[in-house]
């Protein structure tokens, strides 16, 4: 790995805490109250996320994952067809890879000069990356990134002067909304050259019962995974959320395609957070709005890219037509 300072470093690592605690108290103490959804990835959190993607109603993981094994040829057959290779394939926020790996297994197979550079603000998640990526896929040129997006896409650009194809899957650019995401693709945009490529995964409007069940399981654990945001908070930051006093409340709004998860207090209460010593009062039935999931149909995919200086050529989509990796050219 290679771990280049950003220039916000000394704010950002040097004091986590403190900024978890000032984004908390400035959600908390907002009207209406909210909390940030990047955070919901501590240990447990990521272990959630993983089982949440286990869950039958949440469709989304199963179709970009049958788009990813099924058309891997095809995907990788417009990325060398646009871009000339030696190229650098970029991926924001890979995880552990499990449906890029596809990609990158064609991209070898085809004797393609790529070097893959996945970007991710967890270590953990870069240094597993490194660990087994060459163990499964030999020959592979990697090169990990830690660190915010756009800084390690500014290091990637410094180290490289080749093509690029960006990867941005897994519906991530949902958790924006409309507005924030222009904002993103904007500046994802200003980071690349003509010709550069951005390959974007969206999670498409569909019938809005099968939407809204993906976010409230049967099993429940989506709510654990709103739930434990609280609990993370009531740890890190000495909290004394009661998790009884709050219903988790996930809305589907098919006009809007905005899915968005409440938890709504149950009773007038109070919530201490010693580690900021401040009390945060809530009323019965006040919202605390923890995130949105963003649905768009292909128009809409078109129009975001067309807004934010890419031109939009082409789509690769599941069968059932529920999830979409777009091709944008910069
Ligand atoms: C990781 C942003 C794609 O919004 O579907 C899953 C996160 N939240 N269930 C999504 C999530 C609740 C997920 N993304």
């Amino acid at each position: 790995t290679i771990v280049i300072p950003a220039v916000t470093d000394h704010v950002i690592s040097r004091e986590p805490l403190e900024i978890f605690s000032q984004d908390v108290v400035r959600g908390l103490t907002a009207s209406p109250k909210y909390l940030e959804s990047k955070y919901f990835y501590d240990a447990t959190g990521d272990r959630l996320f993983q089982q949440i993607m286990q869950c039958q109603e949440y469709y989304l993981t199963n179709c970009e994952m049958e788009i990813m094994t099924e058309q891997a040829a095809d995907i990788a057959a417009a990325i060398t067809s646009r871009i000339k290779a030696p190229f650098d394939l970029i991926e924001l926020g890979p995880g552990d890879a499990t449906k890029s790996i596809h990609l990158l297994e064609q991209l070898l197979k085809t004797g393609t000069d790529y070097t893959y550079y996945p970007i991710d603000i967890s270590a953990n998640v870069i240094s597993s990356l490194e660990k087994e990526l060459p163990e499964k896929l030999p020959g592979l040129q990697l090169h990990g990134l830690n660190g915010d997006y756009f800084d390690m896409l500014q290091q990637a650009a410094a180290l490289s002067r080749r093509p690029k194809a960006l990867l941005l899957m897994g519906a991530n650019i949902g958790n924006f909304t409309p507005v924030a995401a222009r904002k993103f693709c904007r500046q994802l945009r200003s980071c690349m050259q003509p010709g550069d490529l951005l390959l974007i995964g969206f999670d498409l409007k569909k019938h809005p019962q099968i939407i809204l069940n993906a976010y409230n399981d049967a099993a429940g654990i989506t709510r654990a995974f709103n739930m434990n945001l609280l609990t993370r908070i009531n740890r890190e930051l000495q909290a004394d959320f009661d998790l009884d006093a709050f219903e988790h409340y996930p809305v589907y709004d098919p006009g809007a395609g905005s899915c968005k998860s409440y938890l709504v207090s149950l009773a007038d209460q109070e919530v201490h957070i010693g580690h900021a010593d401040v009390t945060i009062q809530f009323q019965q039935y006040e919202t605390l709005y923890m995130e949105i999931s963003q649905k768009y149909s292909l128009e809409e995919t078109e129009e975001l890219a067309l807004q934010t200086g890419f031109r939009p050529d082409g789509c690769f989509k599941d069968t059932k037509g529920w999830f979409a990796d777009c091709v944008w050219k910069a």
